[in-house]
């Protein structure tokens, strides 16, 4: 139901993509919104519709007061709640809602939420996809890019939601009918005191849902297992090592689906996207709409068909026998250590960015095994260098572009290269995206070598 916020006192925090699309939702539901962002007007783009349209700024810092004095402040997850203004709302009593809750409290669709440290956005993509192909109109976003909120108002069959521990903060209400924990390792130290924290805010998915509400977890993860090992929802597991007496299994190259007596076996080597970590996102991606009646050889192909996404192992180019790989949504250490699994050596690695307090111990023993030479740029290159010289062969470079030109000079023919940085990119970069493209700009730009 729309909820009727005329005369409503709004702030809407951070001016990103979710704080644009806010501040349009409720200024068009007649509330008084004020948008607040750290950054001033100059650097953030897309204000000026909002500016005309009678949306107040408070810009280059946050205005305790406009926040102490709303009926309700609105966050963008990137904002935590321990930013001052927010903090002293929250003292006051003033409610403050993620975006997620926000949205969620409009959508009458059922939906799929799908949280982990890694593969949140290809499992996404592909459960979008095969309600797609099945013929649902399906609404695919959240953390994945499109913020959960520009689905209010469409006619959605299924809302197919990635959700980041930071947007699962301001949740208060949310209850989708299938939550998806699909792993955890440790990542975004920087926003979390420690791991327990971290997790606990991803556990938040499950915090509303009931037995007739469906839980997806990894039976190979044991934080995973751990974590969940008290939550209400019906649980079905995948597997990527053995098979299951229900669920989602695996055995002989085969994925194999048991579920109310039927059994269906799916091959592997007909799935476009590669490497053990995709198996366990194609299979926790094919248990809701199997669980709904999805025809399972339809969900198959489907699945079968999704070529994955940019900037996530994707080959860039194979230049004088040396393979290029850009892997820039690698942004913490259990992807890197993933995507090291499935290269053979030699590698040259790419790493480095803004450090987020991860521990770079578990890069050790891949780094030992497959990576020759290690080539690490940005704010975190410093502590990278300390933690990890002495497992392989380290060199520091000041930017992307050097990072290239080093890495071609020290991989033979037969290896590869890959950016893989373990860290964000918001150091050098405005997003992982312009990092991506950055890097495959400066391997396309390599000329050949001269034959001899
Ligand atoms: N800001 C403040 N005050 C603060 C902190 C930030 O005003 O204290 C402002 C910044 O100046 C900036 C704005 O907030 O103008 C940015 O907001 P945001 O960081 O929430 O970013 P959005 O553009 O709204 O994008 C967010 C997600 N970003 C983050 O969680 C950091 C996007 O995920 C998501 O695609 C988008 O909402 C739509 O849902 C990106 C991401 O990096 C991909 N996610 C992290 C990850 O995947 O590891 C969690
Ligand atoms: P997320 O949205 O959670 O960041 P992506 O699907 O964008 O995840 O994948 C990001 C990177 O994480 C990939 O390049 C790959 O290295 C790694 N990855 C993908 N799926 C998994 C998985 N199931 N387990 C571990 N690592 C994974």
């Amino acid at each position: 139901m729309t909820p009727d916020l005329r005369n409503k006192k709004i702030v809407v925090v951070g001016a990103g993509r979710t704080g644009l699309a806010l501040a349009g939702y409720f200024h068009e539901r007649g509330a008084e919104v004020i948008l607040s962002d750290r950054r001033p007007a100059a650097r953030i783009a897309g204000l000026e519709p909002l500016r005309q349209a009678g949306v107040a700024l408070d810009l280059g810092g946050h205005t305790a007061a406009y926040f102490g004095a709303a009926d309700l402040v609105a966050i963008s997850p990137g904002v935590p709640l321990s930013v001052p203004a927010v903090a002293g709302a929250i003292r006051l009593g003033v409610p403050v809602l993620g975006e997620v809750e926000v949205a969620f409290r409009e959508l009458s669709a059922p939906m799929v939420a799908i949280t982990g440290t890694n593969g949140k956005s290809t499992t996404t993509t592909l459960a979008g996809e095969i309600f797609q192909a099945w013929g649902r109109a399906v609404f695919v976003g959240g953390n994945l890019g499109t913020p959960l909120v520009e689905a209010v108002g469409g006619a959605w069959d299924w809302i197919v939601a990635e959700l980041s521990s930071f947007q699962l903060e301001g949740i208060e209400s949310f209850r989708p009918r299938y939550a998806m924990l699909l792993n955890i390792s440790d990542d975004h130290l920087d926003r979390y005191p420690d791991m327990a924290a971290y997790v606990a805010a991803k556990m938040r998915i499950f915090e509303n849902m009931t037995d007739s509400d469906v839980a997806v977890l990894n039976a190979d993860d044991p934080l995973v297992q751990e974590a969940a090992a008290a939550i209400r929802a019906r649980r079905v597991e995948f597997s990527s090592r053995r098979l299951l007496p229900a669920g989602m299994g695996f055995e002989g190259g085969e994925i194999v689906w048991r579920w109310g007596g039927e059994e269906h076996r799916f091959p592997a080597r007909e799935l476009r996207l590669r490497g053990a970590h995709n198996l366990e996102n194609v299979m926790a991606a094919l248990i809701p709409p199997l669980l709904e009646g999805c025809p399972a050889q339809l969900a198959w192909r489907a699945a079968c068909s999704c070529a994955g996404l940019p900037h996530r192992m994707e080959l860039v180019r194979e230049l004088d026998g040396v393979a290029w790989y850009n892997d820039s949504k690698g942004t913490n250490v259990g992807s890197v250590v993933k995507s090291l699994a499935g290269l053979a050596a030699p590698v040259t690695l790419i790493a480095g960015g803004k450090d987020k307090g991860s521990d770079y111990g578990p890069l050790a023993g891949p780094l030992r095994e497959k990576v020759a030479h290690l080539v690490l740029i940005g704010q975190a290159a410093e502590r990278m260098a300390r933690d990890l010289a002495g497992h392989t062969d380290t060199v520091r470079v000041e930017t992307l572009d050097d990072a290239v030109q080093r890495a071609r000079e020290l991989t033979p023919s037969g290896g590869s290269v890959l950016l893989s940085p373990a860290c964000s990119s918001f150091d050098m970069f405005a997003n992982f995206e312009e990092r991506g493209d950055a890097f495959c700009r400066a391997v396309n730009a390599l000329p050949q070598r001269e034959a001899v």
